[in-house]
């Protein structure tokens, strides 16, 4: 192949099948594959040796030709005066890999089109039965070059049916045990909570995000009947609400949100007060609750739930800290 040295993006579909492309190609002319090199767009704007194609990346400094679909990309070489006849950068493009197909002549390849659809879909924000495996080892592994080559490899084989590489079915089995584990263990600990009340307000904002808007669910089969989330944003802290009884749409309204009769939410913002007001106001309409925040463990041994200070002296609510050392 003549190119010696080829980097992708290593943190989604995009560019992992990018890396899959360039290996299909090396497969079907058999030639020595390239070195793939699996970097994050400050990586490879800090790589200090050259790289002759980088796809689904920005065009660093030692990049020769650039394969990608982002507009800032695309713009900033314009004006920078470095876009050559080598790069192909088509922002209308849905993925980069789409580009790099047809770049590598790879057009009408079965398996590079699957490869392709994949991509894209990922890369307009969907996924499919096809596309969750694979997107979950990569979030799993995304600063593990050698399982990303080895998907990347498996994509390149098979396509759609990477789970066939025996490798990568196991990665896969073993993300999904895990995840089970963890789902039991925040389980049993949002049991304890439930026992304690049946509103809940819950600072959940150190949860990852996949788990954090299953909680009021797994709630509410316990027999919660108000669940408040409130996690940070960039915006400030926003509230969540879920009831499984009723209406909580007027809350959310008289804090500036809205939504639906039991699923409503409002932005309250960056504001510590507003934020202990709005634990007050849920409180005094909906009676009793429970605040708790569902931390990582900080330099404390592991704790069960733990009550902490009293100083924050709303009378509505009692504090509680979860700690949930074996679910982060
Ligand atoms: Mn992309």
């Amino acid at each position: 192949m003549k190119y010696k040295r080829v980097a992708v993006h290593r943190e989604d579909l995009d560019g992992i099948s990018c890396a899959a492309l360039i290996l299909r190609k090396a497969m079907l002319e058999g030639e020595e594959p390239p070195e793939i090199l699996f970097l994050s767009i400050r990586e490879v704007m800090e790589y200090p040796e050259t790289i002759d194609l980088a796809a689904d990346l920005p065009k660093g400094p030692n990049v020769i030709r650039n394969v990608d679909h982002h507009d800032s990309n695309y713009q900033r070489l314009l004006k920078e005066g470095r876009l050559t006849e080598e790069d192909a950068i088509d922002p209308k493009a849905p993925s980069a890999a789409q580009v790099l197909k047809t770049y590598l002549g790879l057009d009408g390849d079965p398996i590079a089109e699957e490869i392709v659809e994949m991509a894209n879909i990922t890369d307009t924000g969907g996924q499919t039965e096809e596309t969750i495996p694979a997107s979950k080892i990569i979030s799993v592994y995304r600063k593990n070059p050698d399982v990303l080559l080895r998907l990347a490899w498996a994509l390149a084989k098979y396509g759609k049916r990477y789970l066939q590489d025996e490798e990568i079915r196991k990665l896969r089995e073993s993300i999904k045990k895990d995840r089970e584990d963890r789902y039991a263990y925040l389980d049993r600990k949002l049991s304890e909570l439930s026992n304690r009340a049946k509103r809940l307000i819950l600072y959940v904002s150190e949860v990852p995000s996949y788990a954090r808007f299953d909680i009021p669910r797994l709630l509410f089969s316990k027999g919660a009947e108000l669940v408040a989330l409130l996690y940070n944003t960039e915006h400030g802290y926003r509230l969540s609400l879920r009831s499984a009884g009723p209406s909580v749409r007027y809350i959310a309204e008289a804090l500036g949100g809205g939504g639906h009769e039991q699923s409503a939410g409002a932005l309250i913002g960056k504001d510590e007060k507003r934020l202990l007001e709005t634990i007050g106001f849920i409180a005094k309409e909906r009676g009793d609750v429970l605040y708790s925040e569902i931390k990582k463990p900080s330099d404390r041994k592991e704790s069960e739930l733990e009550s902490v200070s009293g100083d924050l002296s709303v009378r509505y609510y009692e504090l509680f800290v979860t700690s949930l050392s074996r679910f982060f």
